[in-house]
């Protein structure tokens, strides 16, 4: 089942079950302390929560009608790196002082771990990511997000773009926030796909496309089982000595990265489809120099 958060033509914000041709509202006054989005993700079965509050009154929506939102609430948004070969030789190639930190993350028990966005730094579906004004070389990482509950359960995945500023992030591993985190630095949508039994990693393919002038310029794909760590692994260190009384939303990082000549510019287009989940589409705005 996938659940999304959906903008009505008339303006009204409603949960809903995503269906093939539209969604289906839920009416959340049924059950008491049940909210928004994350209440229903974060309780005991989502799916069954979920199909007990559709709203019987209401016809589905067509997809026409509406606009996903991004899926996230209150939750603080992580994200974890050179967790797929391809970052960790494009780290290396872009940090010249710090490579040896990427190598030995790569393969060492306790994975990189960095806080990505608050929820007002999330753009969702067709909302602008931002490249850095200061940034002459920034990407989009298209990542699986894992949504993560209070009691530390994978509960769903979504689409994720980790947003980076390449120079910035190589010239010095300290500045590593500052590549990563800014407004408009994360997209996640359209929808949680429920988790309800193991991903199947070798049939979850990640797709990024990059549209300029209506040409696409960059085109690249993995698939989850590329990934050297497992999920459960990573959220395992994620919750190590942490609490997360609103959840959590998880990057798992990126198995594309275009290659080195290769900047972001404003009004690109980038897409990122992850088989299952949905596609992400994001503009990109960039700033000239204040
Ligand atoms: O170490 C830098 C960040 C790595 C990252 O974001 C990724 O591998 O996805
Ligand atoms: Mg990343």
């Amino acid at each position: 089942m996938k659940l999304a958060k959906v903008l009505l033509s008339n303006g009204e914000r409603h949960v809903a079950i995503v269906e093939a041709n539209g969604v289906q509202l839920l009416d959340l006054s049924q059950v008491d302390n049940i909210h928004r989005l994350s209440d229903i993700l974060h309780s005991a079965d989502p799916a069954g929560l979920a199909k007990f509050l559709i709203d019987k009154e209401l016809p589905p929506v067509p997809f026409n009608q509406l606009e996903f939102l991004a899926p996230v609430d209150y939750q603080e948004v992580w994200a974890a790196g050179v967790t797929y070969k391809r970052s960790q030789v494009a780290r290396m190639e872009e940090s010249e002082t710090a490579a040896s930190h990427y190598d030995q993350v790569y393969t060492a028990d306790r994975p990189e771990l960095f806080f990505k966005a608050t929820p007002n730094r999330v753009c969702g579906p067709n909302q602008p990511v931002r490249v850095r004004f200061d940034s002459q070389w920034s990407v989009p990482e298209p990542e699986l997000a894992l949504i993560v509950s209070p009691d530390q359960k994978l509960v769903g995945y979504t689409v994720g773009n980790d947003m980076s500023a390449r120079d910035i992030e190589g010239e010095n591993p300290l500045y590593l926030p500052q590549a990563k985190f800014y407004k408009q630095c994360c997209g996640l949508g359209p929808c949680v796909l429920l988790h309800e039994g193991p991903l199947d990693r070798d049939a979850t393919r990640i797709i990024l496309t990059i549209e300029r002038d209506g040409e696409e310029v960059f085109r690249g794909d993995t698939s989850v089982a590329e990934m050297a760590r497992g999920l459960e692994d990573l959220i395992s260190w994620l919750v190590k000595e942490n609490d997360f009384p609103s959840g959590a939303i998880l990057l798992t990082g990126t198995g594309i990265v275009p290659p080195d000549e290769f900047t972001l510019e404003d009004r690109d287009i980038v897409s990122i489809e992850i088989t299952g989940i949905g596609t992400l589409i994001n503009p990109v705005v960039k700033d000239s120099a204040p």
